[in-house]
């Protein structure tokens, strides 16, 4: 059977399309068009009808298919009024309109910090949809809104007419309790909307609905429910078995581990570990890494494609100057190398002073900031890790995943590079019969079917 994945990252959004058949997977790209936001008086926006029309060319040129699913980046969201109708672009997680939000609640005596995580199990980042909506409070756009959608159900719905709110992206609101099977009371109350402003929970794997006839050449494909959190579809996309750990290697890099449970403890939280939920009941505990957009908004600066930075920095000195690339202080577009030199400034450390040497730099402190996660989700988790995983596109990035295999002391197996698409498109899969239901299984058919690349540990 076939079935399209579409797959919507904060750099590009792409169609894919699978043909799954028993102990088979073999896919192809059939279209990827950039996802670029846009300021507009002020406010740093997504070009959600730009990602939408790629979505209808990339599912026209797919030609007929048995299944659609879609997953996003996390977090953001459209508003609808009484109509259905988009209320405005989504916002970016990147906008300042978050700034200082998730920091009054540090101090505040009923909404503490840790009270918070502990309530939703979801780490206090600054983007959170819950710190979006109060810093939206008491705008015209929220108080006319009727409901929510987050950006794959948002598609989905243009799509298909159906409005849902899928589970694992709903995790990262922060609006669920902890283990995410309700939403929080507390939470919703904390952020001052009301529960009827999301349409019903439902889970991947789940009918959707069918696509209607104004999305033209795909009308009728039926939609079916993903794990439609990207890094939720690319966790599941992770070919590991046993003991591992991943970086899901994008804009962001996204380090943990995969746990049964929760881990809400004090120390957890200070170490800055979100429980986002995964498919089946997972958990995944991870640490927002900056990620390669610690790199890419450099290119943008500097005007320079990745090959020759990257050919460059292999035999750049190595560790000459680290940065924490988990500080927030990253977060936000513009000029990245004056950040980046800032850092190493007031660090005492010598200030890169080409792009190439940037650009180890940056791999430097990305490899460090992926061994410290991976040292941290092992002791507050209480779980071994013995090998590493990297999926999406930084697993092509040979000098990267040598480095993260040298400062992790484990040895690492990269790919897949489309992990969630594939983690996307083995939940249609299953949803449709076509492969062993079970998670483990779908990995062990990853391990079977796609290349991966071993990187060793170097002394
Ligand atoms: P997202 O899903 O967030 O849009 P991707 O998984 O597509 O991100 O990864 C994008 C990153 O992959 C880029 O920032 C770039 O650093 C890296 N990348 C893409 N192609 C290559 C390549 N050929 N070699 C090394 N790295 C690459
Ligand atoms: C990666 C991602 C990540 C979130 C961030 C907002 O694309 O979904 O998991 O933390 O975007």
């Amino acid at each position: 059977m076939r079935i399209a994945a579409v797959d919507l990252g904060a750099s590009s959004g792409r169609v894919i399309v699978a043909d799954v058949s028993s102990g088979v997977i073999t896919f192809s790209e059939v279209a990827r068009f950039p996802n670029e936001p846009v300021r507009v008086g002020g406010t740093l926006h997504w070009d959600v009808l730009a990602l939408y029309r790629g979505v209808l060319d990339g599912l026209a040129a797919a030609g007929p298919v048995d299944s659609v699913g879609i997953d996003s980046w996390a977090v953001d969201y459209g508003l609808l009024d009484a109509d259905g109708v988009l209320l405005g672009n989504p916002v970016h997680y990147r906008d300042s309109r978050t700034d200082g939000v998730s920091d009054r609640f540090s101090g505040h005596s009923v909404f503490s910090g840790y009270s918070v995580y502990e309530a939703s199990g979801i780490a206090l980042q600054p983007f959170n949809t819950i710190f979006q909506l109060v810093a939206a409070a008491g705008s015209a756009q929220l108080a006319a809104a009727r409901s929510l959608l987050l950006i794959p159900d948002l598609i989905s719905y243009w799509l298909t007419g159906v409005a849902g709110t899928e589970v694992t992206n709903a995790s990262t609101t922060g609006l669920l309790a902890a283990g995410g099977k309700s939403w929080s009371p507390q939470m919703l109350s904390l952020a001052g909307v009301p529960e009827s402003l999301f349409p019903p929970l439902r889970a991947p794997g789940s009918p959707a609905g069918v696509i209607a006839p104004a999305a033209g050449a795909a009308a009728g494909t039926p939609v079916t429910v993903v794990a439609s959190h990207d890094t939720a579809s690319a966790v599941a996309g992770v070919p590991g078995a046993g003991n591992f750990a991943y970086i899901s290697c994008g804009t962001w890099s996204l380090v943990g581990v995969e746990l049964p449970a929760p881990v809400v403890s004090v120390e957890s939280y200070e170490a800055g570990f979100t429980n986002e939920i995964g498919v089946d009941g997972t958990v995944r505990y991870l640490r927002n890494v900056m990620g390669l957009w610690l790199l890419q908004e450099c290119q943008r600066s500097w005007g320079l494609p990745l090959e020759p930075l990257l050919a460059g920095a292999a035999s750049a000195p190595a560790g000459r100057s680290v940065i924490d690339a988990t500080d927030p202080v990253f977060l936000a577009p513009g000029d990245m190398p004056a950040r980046i030199e800032a850092a190493c400034r007031s660090a005492g450390q010598p200030v890169p002073s080409t792009p190439v040497e940037m650009t180890r730099c940056i791999l430097d402190s990305l490899a460090l900031a992926y061994r410290r996660a991976i040292d941290d989700a092992r002791r507050l988790a209480g779980v071994s890790v013995d090998v590493v995983h990297i999926v999406g596109g930084g697993a092509q990035n040979e000098l990267l995943c040598q480095l993260t295999a040298d400062a992790c002391g484990l040895p690492v197996l990269a790919g897949p590079v489309e992990a969630g698409a594939l983690g996307n498109i083995l939940i249609q899969a299953r949803a449709l019969g076509l492969v062993d239901p079970d998670l483990s299984s779908m990995r062990a058919l990853l391990r079977e079917t796609q290349r991966l690349v071993l990187y060793e540990p170097r002394a």
